[in-house]
C-alpha cells in the first residue's frame, strides 16, 4: 500500500483578494506536488485541504472601520477567493471556512483536550484597552511614534519605517487606531502556552528530524531557511504566547467564567486543517475516515506557507498536536519566501498587487502562462520579482517558441505528411533514454519541493524536441527520403507525447491539450502506435506588447489613486509657543554621507551645522544613495538628546517629509543657505 499524503495550503484570511504572491507563495507549488502525487500514488491516496481563515483582530477590526459585520466581511471574500481558486484550477479536495460550525466544535474540543491536560497557564495582566470602542486593542491597532527613529508610522509590534519589534506600551503618544483615544491599561487574564518547557524535543524535531526519540522525517529534505528560521526561533528562547483573546470574533473559549474570550486566531487556524478534513470526510459519507488522515501512522502531513507563517506551522502547531496526542506531526513545510513585483514589495494596503481574480478577467485563456512563469521564478530559497516583461518574455520566448512551437510543427506535419495516421516505427533507443532522464529529473524536483529546477528539466526536454526537428530537417528530406522521415517524424510523436507528461503537473490543462491533439488517453506509457491523432490547436499565442503595457498602466493607476487618498492622520495635540521656541532647528550641509554596518535602512551623515560639525544616524538609506546627497542642505533638531544607535553617536536629527507611503524627502531651505542659520 502507498503511504497516504495530506497537503494543506494556508488558509489565507478572508479579509481581502488574493494575489500573485499568495499563488507563489504557497498555493500552486501545492497544487503542482498534489498533481505529482496523485499520478505517482493514485488519487486516492492524496487529500489537499484548505480553506479561509475568518477570524482574527484584522477581520473584526475591518468590520468596525466598515461599520460592517464581521461574518458579511468573511462571506465576502470567502467566496471570491474560493472562485478564484477554482478558477484558475487548483486542485482542492475542499475549500472550507474557519467561522463554521464544525470549526468551532473541532477547536473547542481541541482546546478542552489541551486544557484538561494541563498545557495552558492562565496569567492576569495589563493590557491595552481603548476606552472609547470598550475593547482590549491588538498591538497592530496601536500607533504611535517609535522610540528608536522617532517615526510616527510604528505600530505596536514594530515599527514600518526603522522594523525593530516593539511592545504597545514602548510607543510614545500611543493611540488607538479605531477611535483614535489614548489607550489605557487594563487588567485581564489569559491562556499562555508555556513553549520553552517544549524546545527540546522541538529543537530535535527540527533540527534531527526525531520525534519520542525516534527519527520522524529527514531534515536534509527540508528548506534550508525554515530549518534555519525555527532554530533562531528556539535559540533566542521560546517564550510564553498568549492562546486567548479579549475579542468578540472568534472560536469562544469553552469553559465557565471565559465570557468575552476566543481562542488566538493562530491556535484556531491551523485547527482548520482539521476541520476542514472532517467537513471532506462527511461529504464522502465517511464521517470518520478524516482520522485516517491525520493520526495513522502511514500518512505523510505537509504544509505549503509563505516564510511569515513558518513559526506557527514549525513550531506552534507541532506543540499543540503532540501536546493533544492523537495527531500526526508534518513531515515537511515547504514554506516559500516572497515574491516581489515590479521592484517592491506586494502591498494590500497601498493597491500594490495583481490579483489573481483581476488576472483571470484579463486573461481568461491565459492559466498555464502564468503557472508556468510563477514556477518558474517561484521564490524557493530566496525572494524573486514578477515583472510584466519578463512575464511576457518567458511565455513569448519559451511557451511559444519552444514548446508550443514544436507541438505545433509534429502535428501539422503529421497531418500534412500522413492524413494524422502516425507512422509507425520503431523508436529511437536515444530519445527513450533522454525522455527517462529527464522524467527521473523532473520527478526528483517535484519530490523535493524543486519545483522550478523540475519546470525547467520539463522545458528542456521541448527544448531538445525543438532541436531534434532542427537538426533533421524532415521537411527538406520529405521529397528525397520520405522513409527517413517517417523514422523522424515517429521520434518526433513521441517526444510530443512525453512532454505532456512531463508538464502535466506544472500546466494541466495544455498537457490535456496535447494529449488531445496526439490522440493518447491521460497517461500515457511506453510509447505511441499507428493511430489518428487529431488537428492542430494553437497551446500558446504571443502575449503583445499592448497588453504588457496596460498592465503596468493599471499598476500605475492604482498606486495613483492610492496616493491621492492617503490615510488622514490625525493632526497632533497643540502645544505652546515656549515648547515650540526650545526646539533649536538649524541649516546644516551634509559633507559626508555611509551606510551604517548591517543596517541596510540607517545612513551615518556628517552634518557641517557651521560652528559645529556632528554625526546623525538617519533612517534613510533605502530612500538615498549616499554619494548623492554629499553636498545637500538640510534643516536639523539640534537639540535632540543625543543617542547610540548601532554603536554610533548621533547627535540631532536630520527632518524629513514623508508621505502615506512612506516615501522620505528633506526638507531644505529654497535656496542655498548659510550653515547654522536657525530656523523659525
Ligand atoms: N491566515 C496567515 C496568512 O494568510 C494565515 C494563515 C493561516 S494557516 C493556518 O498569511
Ligand atoms: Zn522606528
Amino acid at each position: 500500500m502507498p503511504r497516504r499524503h495530506l497537503v494543506t495550503s494556508a488558509l489565507p484570511y478572508a479579509n481581502g483578494p488574493l494575489h500573485l504572491g499568495h499563488i507563489a507563495g504557497a498555493y500552486l507549488p501545492a497544487d503542482i506536488y498534489v498533481r505529482y502525487l496523485r499520478r505517482k500514488y493514485g488519487h486516492e491516496h492524496v487529500l489537499h485541504v484548505c480553506g479561509s481563515d475568518e477570524h482574527g483582530a484584522a477581520i473584526s477590526m475591518k468590520a468596525i472601520k466598515e461599520g460592517k459585520q464581521p461574518q458579511e466581511i468573511v462571506d465576502t471574500y470567502h467566496a471570491i477567493n474560493q472562485k478564484a481558486f477554482k478558477d484558475f484550477g487548483i486542485d482542492f479536495d475542499i475549500y472550507h471556512r474557519t467561522s463554521s460550525e464544525l470549526h468551532k466544535e473541532t477547536s473547542q474540543a481541541f482546546f478542552l483536550k489541551l486544557y484538561e491536560k494541563g498545557v495552558f497557564e492562565k496569567v492576569t495582566s495589563e493590557q491595552m484597552y481603548d476606552p472609547e470602542a470598550k475593547q482590549f486593542l491588538a498591538d497592530r491597532f496601536i500607533m504611535g511614534t517609535c522610540p528608536n527613529c522617532q517615526s510616527d508610522r510604528a505600530y505596536g509590534d514594530q515599527c514600518e519605517n526603522c522594523g525593530k519589534a516593539l511592545s504597545p506600551t514602548d510607543l510614545i503618544n500611543p493611540k488607538s487606531t479605531l477611535s483614535g483615544a489614548a489607550p489605557e491599561l487594563k487588567e485581564t487574564w489569559h491562556f499562555y502556552l508555556p513553549m520553552g518547557k517544549h524546545s527540546e524535543w522541538i529543537e530535535a524535531f527540527i533540527r534531527d528530524g526525531r520525534l519520542n526519540g525516534e527519527p520522524h522525517h529527514d531534515p536534509s529534505r527540508w528548506r534550508r531557511q525554515v530549518i534555519g528560521q525555527c532554530l533562531s526561533w528556539i535559540e533566542g528562547g521560546l517564550g510564553d504566547r498568549a492562546m486567548t483573546r479579549d475579542l468578540d470574533w472568534g472560536v469562544p473559549v469553552p469553559l465557565e467564567g471565559a465570557d468575552g474570550k476566543v481562542m488566538y486566531v493562530w491556535l484556531d487556524a491551523p485547527i482548520g486543517y482539521i476541520s476542514a478534513t472532517k467537513q471532506w470526510a462527511i461529504d464522502q459519507d465517511n464521517p470518520e475516515v478524516w482520522k485516517k488522515w491525520w493520526q495513522d501512522d502511514d500518512t505523510d502531513l505537509v504544509h505549503f506557507i509563505g516564510k511569515d507563517n513558518i513559526v506557527f506551522h514549525c513550531i506552534i502547531f507541532p506543540i499543540l498536536l503532540k501536546t493533544h496526542g492523537e495527531y500526526n506531526l508534518p513531515v515537511n513545510v515547504p514554506a516559500n519566501e516572497f515574491l516581489n513585483l515590479e521592484g517592491d514589495k506586494i502591498s494590500t494596503s497601498r493597491n500594490h498587487a495583481v490579483w489573481l481574480h483581476e488576472y483571470l478577467e484579463d486573461f481568461p485563456e491565459r492559466k498555464d502562462e502564468l503557472r508556468y512563469v510563477l514556477t518558474s521564478i517561484a521564490p524557493e530559497t530566496k525572494d524573486s520579482e514578477f515583472t510584466w516583461k519578463d512575464y511576457q518574455a518567458r511565455v513569448n520566448n519559451e511557451l511559444v517558441a519552444i514548446l508550443g512551437n514544436f507541438i505545433n510543427r509534429v502535428v501539422v506535419l503529421t497531418n500534412k505528411y500522413y492524413g494524422g495516421v502516425i507512422p509507425f516505427e520503431s523508436l529511437d533507443p536515444a530519445i527513450e533514454d533522454q525522455f527517462n532522464k529527464s522524467m527521473d529529473a523532473i520527478e526528483a524536483g517535484l519530490g523535493t519541493f524543486k519545483f522550478r529546477e523540475a519546470l525547467a528539466e520539463a522545458m528542456n526536454l521541448a527544448r531538445f524536441g525543438n532541436k531534434y526537428l532542427a537538426d533533421n530537417e524532415p521537411w527538406k528530406l520529405q521529397k528525397t527520403d520520405p522513409e527517413a522521415v517517417r523514422k523522424i517524424m515517429f521520434n518526433a510523436l513521441n517526444i510530443a507525447a512525453y512532454l505532456a507528461d512531463a508538464f502535466e503537473a506544472f500546466l494541466p490543462d495544455t498537457s490535456i491539450k496535447m494529449r488531445e491533439m496526439l490522440g493518447i488517453d491521460r497517461v500515457f506509457k511506453g510509447f505511441l502506435d499507428g493511430h489518428e491523432i487529431g488537428p492542430a490547436q494553437l497551446l500558446f499565442t504571443k502575449v503583445e506588447d499592448e497588453v504588457i503595457e496596460a498592465q503596468l498602466e493599471k499598476l500605475n493607476q492604482a498606486k495613483m489613486s492610492n496616493q491621492s487618498a492617503p490615510e488622514a492622520r490625525p493632526f497632533k495635540d497643540n502645544i505652546d509657543f515656549e515648547q515650540f521656541m526650545q526646539l533649536d532647528l538649524r541649516v546644516g550641509t551634509i559633507t559626508n554621507a555611509e551606510k551604517v554596518k548591517k543596517a541596510d535602512k540607517l545612513l551615518q551623515l556628517t552634518v557641517d551645522l557651521g560652528s559645529e560639525v556632528r554625526t546623525i544616524v538617519s533612517g534613510i538609506a533605502q530612500h538615498y544613495q549616499p554619494e548623492d546627497i554629499i553636498g545637500k542642505q538640510v534643516s536639523v533638531v539640534c537639540n535632540l538628546e543625543p543617542r547610540k544607535i548601532r554603536g554610533v553617536q548621533s547627535k540631532g536629527m536630520v527632518l524629513m517629509a514623508e508621505d502615506a507611503e512612506g516615501k522620505l524627502v528633506f526638507v531644505n531651505p529654497d535656496a542655498p543657505f548659510e550653515n547654522g542659520a536657525e530656523i523659525r
